[in-house]
């Protein structure tokens, strides 16, 4: 079976790419079982090479992969060469790992105890269609500097940058069976990820719904799952902030990737003595944001990713409080204007739900302890933003929103050294930064006796 690939920017199809059944899955499963006690045994330093060797290659073909994410994604060209160039940091981030994977020793009597941190087996990774290429490398490039093996499903939608790295990672000389990519359907393959005894861990990105049910069948097997699902995350503006530079920013923090982020600062908070100021400072910065072809490099946002996603977001906009709307394109293609309603309750539907589209929800606050309390009234807990002068508040604050990641006077929340996942229904389990590692291993404590 073969799915069609489309560019969402003109609505045609691009190419059409294999759609694996559960025979197919369970052959790439069992290659990789195969391969895992090779790769585990690669010398930590040989590891290593072979992981910068595949982040070169990488970047011999970043032009290749971002032209691809344009055309399969509808990503901006300058977000598509960022992208990449995230695989290529990650994979050299982690390529660190391998001879640094250190256990402990512990003191005890009668001998020796050590720890060590062992490679789980085969890893199964599935990819959403929002950001194809860095959601596979965070995955992917510790999995395998742990010693695991690698099935990886991209989403149907967006199977080509995923399919182009496996092939470069056999370029560059990763043992065939080590990186395998499984194109097909969530039901089918993301599915046999969780049912089939040799994937020892899944990592999924993806909707909450989805997330959750992969955690409860995983349960089945005791099986490690690390989780990044929805947000609904707050951009809180107090009246002291610079808020010049606050509107300038707030744009991008939520219409970047056309909303399709779950990173997105989808709620906007603002104190409100400058509730008014700050909504006609937001106006313009909206109506300026460039929607268009998305090979322009001066494109800010593409279309959204299908023509049913764009009846979804659309749904969030009929009967609301529309309060200004920006540009797109009009024509073939799944275009979608930036957007910015007023909420007139923390009850509306798109103040409440994950739009994932360019969607903007307004709602005035009081004081800090109101701004908090609206910040947190929601089951997601991604990502957010702070525009404050006052540190003791910026301090106050970070504390108090229930967040996996913020940013005080930016919008910043992944860096490929630093950790990212969510608190609450927004994940399980982190990634990116120094710890990610552990999250492919398992600790083994052995004793070894003196014989005193
Ligand atoms: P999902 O359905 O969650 O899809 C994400 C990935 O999971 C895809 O690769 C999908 O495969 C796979 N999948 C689907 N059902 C599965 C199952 N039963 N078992 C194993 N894998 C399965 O998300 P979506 O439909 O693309 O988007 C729906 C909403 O989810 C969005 O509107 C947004 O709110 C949210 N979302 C969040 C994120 C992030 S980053 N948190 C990313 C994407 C979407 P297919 O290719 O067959 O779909």
């Amino acid at each position: 079976m073969t799915t069609d690939v489309i560019n969402p920017a003109t609505g045609t199809v691009l190419t059409s790419v294999p759609s694996l059944g559960l025979a197919e899955v369970d052959q790439a499963i069992d290659r990789a079982q195969r391969a895992f006690p090779g790769w585990r045994a690669v010398a930590p330093g040989e590891r290593a090479r072979l992981l910068r060797r595949f982040a070169a290659v990488v970047e011999e073909h970043l032009d290749e992969l971002a032209d691809l994410e344009v055309r399969n994604a509808g990503h901006t060209i300058g977000n598509a060469r960022w992208e990449a160039g995230n695989v290529r940091d990650v994979l050299n981030y982690y390529a660190g790992a391998p001879e640094r994977l250190i256990g402990k020793q512990i003191p005890v009597a009668g001998g020796l105890d050590v720890t060590f941190h062992e490679p789980l087996g085969v890893v199964g990774i599935i990819v959403p269609w929002n950001f194809p290429m860095p959601i596979a490398g965070w995955g992917f490039a510790p999995a395998l500097a742990a010693g695991n093996t690698v099935v990886l499903k991209p989403a149907e939608l967006t199977p080509l940058t995923a399919i182009r790295l496996g092939e470069l990672a056999l370029e560059a000389g990763v043992p065939e069976g080590v990186f395998q990519i499984v194109p097909g359907k969530g039901s089918i393959v993301g599915q046999r990820f969780v049912t089939h005894p040799a994937v020892r861990k899944v990592c999924f990105t993806g909707s909450t719904e989805v997330g959750k049910s992969i955690m409860a069948g995983c349960a089945d097997q005791v099986k490690r799952v690390t989780l990044e699902l929805g947000g609904k995350s707050a951009n809180i503006v107090f009246a002291d902030a610079d808020l010049e530079k606050a509107a300038a920013a707030a744009p991008a923090s939520v219409f970047d990737n056309a909303g399709q982020d779950c990173c997105a600062r989808s709620r906007l908070l603002v104190q409100e003595s400058v509730y008014d100021k700050f909504l006609a400072l937001l106006e313009p910065a909206v109506r300026a944001f460039r929607v268009q072809d998305p090979s322009d490099a001066a494109a800010e946002m593409g279309p959204l990713i299908s023509a049913a996603h764009r009846t979804t977001v659309a749904s969030y906009v009929e009967g609301a409080d529309v309060a200004f709307v920006g540009n797109a394109p009009e024509g073939d293609g799944w275009w979608f204007p930036p957007t910015v309603l007023l909420a007139h309750s923390p009850g509306d539907r798109h103040w409440r739900e994950e739009v994932f589209g360019p969607v903007l929800s307004v709602l005035p606050f009081r004081d800090e302890q109101e701004a908090v309390r609206l910040a947190n009234d929601t089951e997601y807990g991604l990502s957010g933003s702070l525009w404050t002068r006052d540190l003791g508040r910026a301090l106050r604050v970070s504390r108090a929103v229930e967040t996996g990641a913020l940013s005080v006077n930016s919008h910043s929340s992944v860096r490929y050294w630093t950790p990212f996942g969510g608190m609450k229904q927004s994940g399980l389990g982190r990634e990116l930064g120094p710890d990610a590692l552990h999250g492919f291993t398992d600790v083994k404590n052995v004793f070894l006796a003196s014989g005193e």
